[in-house]
C-alpha cells in the first residue's frame, strides 16, 4: 500500500538509506547492536546525533524485530535540522503510571513487563476480529524510522527517532466496518508488574484507555511503534507496541497496548475521565489555549536544566499542522481542546 506523506515532513530519496549501504556499514562497525542503532541514522545525520545514538542500550531484539528491521525504511519522517533527544533523557524522563508517577519510576520500575509473548485482541466494528499475535498483526507492513517532535501536556517536549507501522494499515488489514467512527485503545492492566495499579493511592480506573476518531487514525502521521533508536521499544517507553500520535498532547500515545476496539460512539478516555476541564478527548498541541492551570505557548526542549533550560515556543499542532489541520476545519478547537 502506498501512503502519501504531505511534503513538508517528507524527506528527500537521499535521506533513506539503501539495504546495500546499511548492511555495509553494520559489517563495518562490527555489526554489533549498537552499531546498528548507528546505522539507523538518516544518511547525513549530523554528527552530534551519531554521538547520541553511540550512548543507546542494544536491547534483546526479538527475532521479528531484527527481521523488520533489515527491511527498515530509514528517515521516512524527518525533524529538520532539530537535534534528537539524547537516548538516556528519553528514556529516564517518563511518564509511565502503571510503574508509577515520577519521572524515573518507568525506568526503574518497568522491567518487570514480560513483553514477550504479546497479543492484541482486535474488536468492535471491524469484518476481522480476533486476538492477534504481534508478529501477525504487522506481518505486511514495513518497519519506518520516524524522527518526530513529541509535547507533553505538562509542557517539556523531545524529538524522537520512533520505529513503526502507520496505523492506517493495520487497521484496513482488521477492515473497519462501515459502522466504525472511532479507535479505542487500551494498555495491558496486570497489578503483579505494573506497582502502580496495586497503589491504593493511584486516582487512575485501569487500565489506561486513549482514543481517535477514525479519520485522525488513519492519518498518515498515526504510527505504531514498536521500536526507537534503532532498537525495540524499552519497557518504560511502552514496550512491545505503542501508539505515537505526534501533532496531540503526549498523554494520547497510549503505551504497551494489549486491545484495539473500532466503535461507534467516543470513547472515555483516562486522563478526560479523570479532570475533563483540563484535558480534553482532541488534546491537540495548541500554544492559544492555555491549560487551566499553565501557559501551553512555549516549552521546555530536553535536555532541559536550571542554567540551560532550552526553552521555545510551541507551535500549532506540534508544528504537523499542514498534514493534520484539514481534520478539525469547522471544529472550535477552544471548546475542542
Ligand atoms: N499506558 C500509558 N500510556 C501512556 C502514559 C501512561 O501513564 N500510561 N503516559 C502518557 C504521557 S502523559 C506521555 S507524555 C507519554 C510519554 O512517553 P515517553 O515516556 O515514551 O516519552 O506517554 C503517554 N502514554
Ligand atoms: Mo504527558
Amino acid at each position: 500500500m502506498l501512503i502519501k506523506i504531505p511534503r513538508s515532513s517528507d524527506c528527500s530519496s537521499s535521506q533513506i538509506t539503501p539495504e546495500r549501504v546499511y548492511l555495509s556499514r553494520r559489517t563495518l562497525l562490527g555489526s554489533s547492536l549498537a552499531g546498528l542503532a548507528i546505522a539507523s541514522l538518516p544518511a547525513g545525520a549530523r554528527a552530534a546525533d551519531t554521538a547520541r545514538y553511540a550512548g543507546v542500550d542494544p536491547g534483546k531484539a526479538p527475532g521479528w524485530f531484527s527481521d523488520k528491521l533489515a527491511q527498515a525504511r530509514w528517515g521516512a519522517v524527518t525533524a529538520g535540522d532539530e537535534a534528537i533527544t539524547p537516548y538516556k533523557d528519553a528514556t529516564h524522563y517518563n511518564n509511565f503510571y502503571e510503574f508509577g508517577p515520577n519521572k524515573g519510576d518507568p525506568a526503574d520500575n518497568a522491567g518487570s513487563l514480560k513483553t514477550e509473548p504479546w497479543s492484541v485482541v482486535v474488536d468492535g466494528e471491524v469484518g476481522k476480529p480476533g486476538r492477534y499475535g504481534l508478529e501477525d498483526l504487522i506481518k505486511q507492513s514495513q518497519l519506518e524510522e520516524r524522527i518526530y517532535r513529541l509535547r507533553c501536556v505538562e509542557a517539556w517536549s523531545m524529538v524522537i527517532p520512533w520505529l513503526g507501522f502507520p496505523l492506517a494499515g493495520i487497521l484496513k488489514r482488521v477492515e473497519p466496518t462501515s459502522k466504525a467512527r472511532y479507535v479505542r485503545f487500551e494498555t495491558l492492566r496486570d497489578p503483579e508488574s505494573m506497582p502502580g495499579q496495586r497503589s491504593g493511592f493511584a486516582l487512575i480506573d485501569w487500565p489506561y484507555v486513549e482514543g481517535l476518531r477514525l479519520d485522525e487514525a488513519m492519518n498518515p502521521l498515526a504510527l505504531l511503534a514498536v521500536g526507537m533508536y534503532g532498537r525495540e521499544l524499552p519497557n518504560q517507553n511502552g514496550a512491545p507496541l505503542r501508539l505515537v500520535v505526534p501533532w496531540k498532547y503526549g498523554f494520547k500515545s497510549i503505551k504497551s497496548i494489549v486491545r484495539i476496539s473500532l466503535v461507534e460512539q467516543q470513547p472515555g478516555t483516562t486522563w478526560q475521565g479523570l479532570a475533563p476541564s483540563e484535558y480534553g478527548f482532541y488534546a491537540n498541541v495548541n500554544p492559544e489555549v492555555d491549560h487551566p492551570r499553565w501557559s501551553q505557548a512555549r516549552e521546555r526542549r530536553l535536555p532541559s536544566g536550571l542554567f540551560s533550560p532550552n526553552v521555545r515556543s510551541t507551535e500549532m499542532f506540534n508544528g504537523y499542522g499542514e498534514e493534520v489541520a484539514s481534520l478539525y476545519s469547522g471544529l472550535d478547537l477552544r471548546k475542542n481542546y
